[in-house]
């Protein structure tokens, strides 16, 4: 049997003891319906010269039915028991927790911390303190599933959900450099963050779109060094050196690339090639022709919908960003 992920939040082993009793007592209900099947089928064969003797309804039959009646009620009472425990503490957080936003969108996550940073695709977030997701989608259902935490829950169009967990400390990874002093940039260990909504997009916008692309990431930290992250100025994916390569690398993190192709001759995705996009003459689903400039791509970015390219559905979401990280793509989008 493949064994599960590794168990990284504090709910993990509780969960983990849910799953093996469930399956166990499945196991052996199994096997045991399955053999009764095989012996009482060769046992009570038809034969040649062996009349089918009518059912008998004896006491004892009568018990026997009873029981097998009433014993499942057992392990089931157990596992409603058990797992309704297990549901509860995920579903209520404690009220010191640490509330981050979650926002889905096709196809990308992105996280807001209580001090107004939002950073995407990526989560940091400290061992050992309990963390609240408020989740939230600008357009889909999508299903924010970590798995290795052992949490799942959709975030729904038109309302909140939540979630909460404690990644555990991990004596056995070790930390590198300096202990004593706190590093914004010291990453404990990460655990992956799966979108699990399935649906039929990915079919029909290519294979570079849809909810199995959405895959992000949690960066644990010792609460130190998360401290000090938080509280640093610009730490968000530590921008690169240079302004073209932080838009190159926002061009992924945002999500940009699951609808937008950028080589030459690429065939369009869900959303136009932005290969060469600058001065190009792009027709409108109005009938307008309008040249590619600065203030076009910028408005194409930040409000998708005010005009939409001709041949194209209007599903580009809007994107949050800073004027900063729009600079920088728009840099990017320059040199395609
Ligand atoms: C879910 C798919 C999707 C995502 C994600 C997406 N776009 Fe788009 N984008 C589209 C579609 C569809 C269009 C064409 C329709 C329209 O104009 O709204 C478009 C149009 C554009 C245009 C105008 C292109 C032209 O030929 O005139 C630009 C520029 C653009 N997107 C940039 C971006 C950037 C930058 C990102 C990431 C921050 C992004 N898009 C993310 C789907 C997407
Ligand atoms: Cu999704």
């Amino acid at each position: 049997m493949r064994p599960l992920p590794p168990a990284l939040s504090t709910f993990a082993p509780e969960v983990d003891r849910i799953f093996a009793f469930v399956h166990g007592t499945a196991a052996i209900a199994l096997a045991v319906v399955v053999i009764a099947l095989v012996v009482l089928a060769v046992r009570h064969r038809r034969r040649r010269g062996v009349a089918a003797a009518p059912p008998s309804v004896s006491r004892a039959w009568l018990a026997l039915e009873l029981a097998w009646a009433v014993a499942p009620v057992v392990p089931f009472a157990l596992m409603f028991h058990w797992g309704f425990q297990a549901y509860l503490r995920q579903s209520i957080a404690p009220d010191d927790a640490y509330v981050v936003h979650a926002r889905a969108r096709q196809w990308a996550w992105e996280f807001e911390h209580p001090n107004g940073i939002t950073e995407d695709n990526e989560l940091h977030v400290p061992a050992g303190r309990a963390v609240r997701l408020v989740l939230s989608s600008s357009d889909v259902i999508h299903s924010f599933f970590a798995p290795e935490l052992r949490v799942k829950r959709d975030a729904v169009p038109g309302t909140f959900t939540s979630l909460w967990f404690e990644a555990i400390e991990r004596p056995d990874v070790p930390l590198e450099g300096d202990l004593s002093v706190p590093d914004a940039r010291r990453i404990w260990y990460r655990a992956p963050i799966l979108c699990a909504e399935l649906c039929g997009a990915s079919g029909r916008w290519g294979p570079n779109a849809g909810h199995a692309t959405m895959s992000a990431e949690i960066l644990v930290m010792r609460p130190e060094d998360f401290d000090a992250w938080v509280s640093t100025p610009g730490c968000l994916g530590f921008p690169p050196a240079t302004t073209l390569e932080w838009g190159q690398q926002l061009f992924s993190m945002k999500g940009c690339t699951a609808c937008h192709a950028r080589e030459e001759g690429a065939p369009p995705l869900a959303g136009p090639s932005l290969h060469a996009l600058f001065g190009r003459e792009v027709r409108m689903a109005s009938g307008e022709v309008v040249i590619a400039d600065e203030a076009y791509v910028r408005e194409a970015i930040l409000q998708p919908h005010a005009r939409v390219v001709a041949g194209f559905d209007p599903v580009m979401p809007r994107i949050r960003m800073s004027d900063e990280q729009l600079d920088a793509l728009l840099e990017y989008l320059r040199t395609l």
